[in-house]
């Protein structure tokens, strides 16, 4: 319905204005806040970036979960300081989608009444301590895989944000990585909660990268405007490509009896996680959907005070002002 809304109002632009803009995408021009651009463009980047922008924060909430059980000091402040940057980027991602003309209070509110989507990784809980170095060395190595080529992305304000959220990413999939290597190479005990993590985060990270490039149904229109710059299966096979190392270095299996490396293709051949799981998660239905959504709504309403409080000291202020002047 909404890539409808989308086709139905890209073709009422004007077609010259169309043609120039795509020219300018065309020619790797970025196109900032206050150019003309199709309400389908627009739309779209409200879309992706506000999705991005709430798994950053919904993404709070499974690591949070741990900061209290970290087991030792240095951990634990790592772990903050890594759950204190995913708050970074949802904001540097609402602003960002600001400037199309939505509020942060807006798109707020259609995440927690389910109009709009977060990230279905975050639908999945983090059993044990295991979970948090998996969740940085595969949730955070596919959300590098996938926004590193977002810095190219055509809109200016996304692009910019990307640059610096893709630094602190790949702090957060190298601690994770060091996490998950203590655990591996720990007591057989240890080592057996580290692959029993892999097991279980293994296909949900894969489902990361949205549907396979057959049922995806905005890539090519958002491929053509530059607001994504690879096809959902081309950036999950390269994720493979780069995990299964990494995993073979930790002495882990990643739970796929058919993973082998294809010589002729020269990439890994995978099997494609359980789609219909995929769409069950993304509709409402995963393990944590409905805590998510809970967490994140008594969050809104116990800060409301806060916000109200803000805002009646800004209109004070302003009607000082206005009575000064
Ligand atoms: N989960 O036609 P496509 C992070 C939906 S940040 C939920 O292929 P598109 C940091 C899609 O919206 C992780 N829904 O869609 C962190 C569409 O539904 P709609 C987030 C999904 O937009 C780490 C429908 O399926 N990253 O992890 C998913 O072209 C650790 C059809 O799909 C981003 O958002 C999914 N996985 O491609 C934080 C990156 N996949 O809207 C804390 C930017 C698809 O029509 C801890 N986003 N859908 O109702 C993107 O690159 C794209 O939006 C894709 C999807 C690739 C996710």
């Amino acid at each position: 319905m909404y890539a409808q809304m989308i086709k139905s109002e890209a073709t009422q632009d004007d077609p010259e204005k169309l043609a120039a803009f795509q020219a300018r995408i065309d020619a790797g021009e970025k196109i900032e806040p206050k150019d003309w651009m199709p309400e389908g463009y627009r739309k779209t980047l409200i879309r992706q970036i506000g999705q991005h922008a709430h798994s950053e924060i919904v993404g709070q909430l499974p690591e949070g979960n741990w900061i209290t059980r970290a087991p030792t000091l240095e951990r634990k402040a790592i772990l903050l300081a890594k759950v204190q940057d995913e708050a970074g980027h949802g904001l540097y991602l609402y602003c960002a989608a600001e400037t199309l003309g939505v509020s942060r209070d807006e798109i707020t509110e259609m995440l927690l009444d389910g109009r709009m989507k977060y990230s279905s990784i975050f639908n999945y809980p983090t059993l044990n301590w295991a979970d948090i170095g998996a969740v940085g060395w595969l949730v955070d190595g596919a959300a590098i895989m996938n926004q590193v080529p977002l810095q190219r992305t055509s809109f200016g304000p996304y692009s910019r944000a990307m640059i610096r959220i893709c630094k602190e990413e790949s702090f957060h999939q190298r601690q994770g990585y060091d996490a998950i290597r203590k655990m591996a190479e720990g007591t057989p005990e240890q080592k057996k909660m580290a692959q029993d993590a892999l097991n279980r985060l293994w296909y949900p990270s894969l489902m990361m990268f949205g549907p396979s490039d057959k049922d995806s149904v905005h890539s090519a229109q958002s491929m053509a405007w530059k607001i994504k710059m690879n096809t959902n299966d081309e950036l999950r096979q390269k994720f493979v490509d780069q995990t299964v190392p990494q995993a073979e270095y930790l002495g882990l299996t990643i739970p796929d009896p058919d993973l082998k490396w294809n010589e002729e293709r020269g990439h890994y051949d995978y099997t494609d996680p359980d789609w219909s799981e995929f769409f069950d998660v993304i509709k409402g239905n995963g393990p944590c959907n409905v805590d998510r959504l809970a967490a994140r709504n008594k969050a809104w309403d116990d800060g409301a005070w806060v916000r109200d409080g803000l805002l009646a000291h800004a209109k004070k202020k302003a009607a000082r002002q206005h009575a000064a002047e």
